[in-house]
């Protein structure tokens, strides 16, 4: 019977995470050296820091902490998309959030795809922010007829790969056996392949088209271009990484340094110039491509759209004063004006807590005794029988999306792409709509408080 050695979707995607870090690590030595980092800065912090350790141990995330990361890979069709949304929903996870990162002139639409259900983010948070090429952004109508001839012609996906999926779908879930082979399977499709699929001079041409265009259709399939590990001192990590040999971008993308972390920050290390051949005749001439490269994060609470609304507003107010130089020539001045415009945050819990800034997850104390009756949240925590935690953005950040885009497509003249939010034609292709993410926050800090104040009547 299925169900007697059926393995979790939870236990499908920590198995699928930790092969697919294992592959990176291989492939991408300097992934490898950042994990050691990591791990290094993450157990210092918690050394140093009883407070943190104390909350991450209530809100029982201590344990995830080692093994979270993010991938991120650029689809090319609506089919890849819509495939690739099955393949995650055997591992449990969903398309949450949409972003159009034709503001940043990158052409692509995205979601990620991530488990959603507290115990889910407990046992295993991975994450892959999935974009799909927005082919009709394209101006040269030649070329775009080219590259969908080609992309037409892939096939991202193994047969036993599509097999399996068919499998779970139809019989709910994998036998144990099954999911191994689903894992192997799977891994197929994000490794990289060094034998491009077109020849040099077409890559010239879709790489003139943007560099992401050469990215997206010049392979076999959509590797993995990067693998993302959470840790809990971005600064410090940022600061130790020219000590092993890994050079970061400028600035660490997001809001400043804070007590009270808030989204997500991020930095990452430029990409690698790799060696690959492209087709020419029968045979191959040698080349270089640029698309894999490395990045850590470091993750805050989870802020309402009024909170959102201030950060983007204070965001704008900064990179009216300065806007960061890729070359890191201005970082301090960056930094500097960051950490003024961001003095208007407020940077203590309990603060953003009673301006509605940021979500909370609500659980009862020690002191919590049934027999009060209805309480108002006010009461509740007067007498002490209730306690909010910071619920952890789970999610990404456009603007820092494109910043790190942007990195790692090279420091020249970027195209204009026209900006046209798409979602609806987005969901089209994913077959499927994308879960609003401030809803998700919101239901997560109505039930657990409703479930307190239920549990103190
Ligand atoms: C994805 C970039 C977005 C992040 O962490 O914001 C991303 C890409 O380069 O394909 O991964
Ligand atoms: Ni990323």
């Amino acid at each position: 019977m299925l169900q007697r050695t059926a393995l979790t979707s939870d236990a499908i995607r920590a198995r699928f995470s930790a092969a697919m870090s294992a592959m990176y690590r291989e492939e991408v030595p300097a992934y490898g050296a950042l994990l050691d980092l990591v791990a290094e800065v993450n157990a210092e912090t918690l050394a140093e820091r009883a407070d943190l350790r104390e909350r991450l141990v209530a809100t029982d995330e201590l344990a995830r902490i080692s093994d979270e990361r993010h991938g991120a890979i650029r689809l090319g069709t609506a089919a890849e998309l819509a495939m690739m949304r099955r393949v995650f929903a055997v591992m449990g996870m969903v398309p949450v959030g949409y972003y159009d990162l034709t503001e940043a002139n990158v052409p692509v639409h995205s979601t990620a795809f991530r488990p959603v259900g507290a115990e889910s983010l407990r046992r295993n948070p991975f994450r892959v922010f999935t974009s799909l090429l927005r082919m009709e952004l394209i101006a040269d109508e030649g070329l775009r007829a080219e590259a969908e001839a080609v992309l037409g012609r892939r096939q991202i996906f193994t047969p036993a790969a599509v097999a399996l999926v068919e499998r779970a779908e139809a019989e709910g879930g994998l036998s144990e056996a099954d999911a191994d082979r689903f894992v192997a399977e799977v891994l197929e499709t994000f490794r990289w392949h060094d034998k491009a699929i077109v020849t040099a001079e077409l890559y010239e041409k879709l790489h003139d088209a943007h560099r992401l265009v050469a990215d997206v259709v010049s392979f076999r399939g959509p590797h993995i271009n990067h693998l993302t590990p959470r840790t809990l001192d971005i600064d410090k990590v940022q600061a130790r990484m020219p000590l092993r040999g890994i050079a970061p971008k400028a600035v660490v993308e997001g809001p400043p340094t804070r007590a009270c972390p808030i989204l997500l920050r991020q930095t990452s290390f430029k990409a690698l110039d790799e060696a690959v051949a492209f087709r020419h005749g029968g045979g191959w001439v040698p080349g270089q491509h640029t698309a894999r490269f490395g990045e850590i994060e470091q993750r805050g609470i989870a802020l309402t759209p009024k909170g959102r609304a201030l950060y983007d507003h204070l965001l704008t107010e900064t990179r009216k004063i300065v806007r960061p130089a890729a070359d890191g020539s201005n970082a301090a001045d960056y930094t500097d004006a960051l950490e003024r415009t961001f003095a208007a945050f407020p940077d203590d819990w309990e603060a953003i807590r009673v301006q509605g800034l940021g979500y909370f997850a609500w659980s009862l104390t020690d002191a919590a005794q049934p027999g009060q009756g209805e309480l108002t949240v006010d009461e509740a925590l007067a007498r002490g029988m209730i306690r909010p935690d910071p619920v952890v953005y789970e999610d990404f950040l456009p603007v820092s999306a494109a910043g790190i885009f942007q990195s790692n497509l090279g420091d020249g003249a970027q195209q204009e792409f026209a900006a046209s939010p798409n979602q609806r034609r987005f969901e089209a292709d994913l077959g499927a709509e994308v879960l609003n993410e401030f809803h998700h926050y919101a239901g997560i800090e109505a039930a657990t408080l409703r479930a307190c104040l239920n549990a103190l009547i």
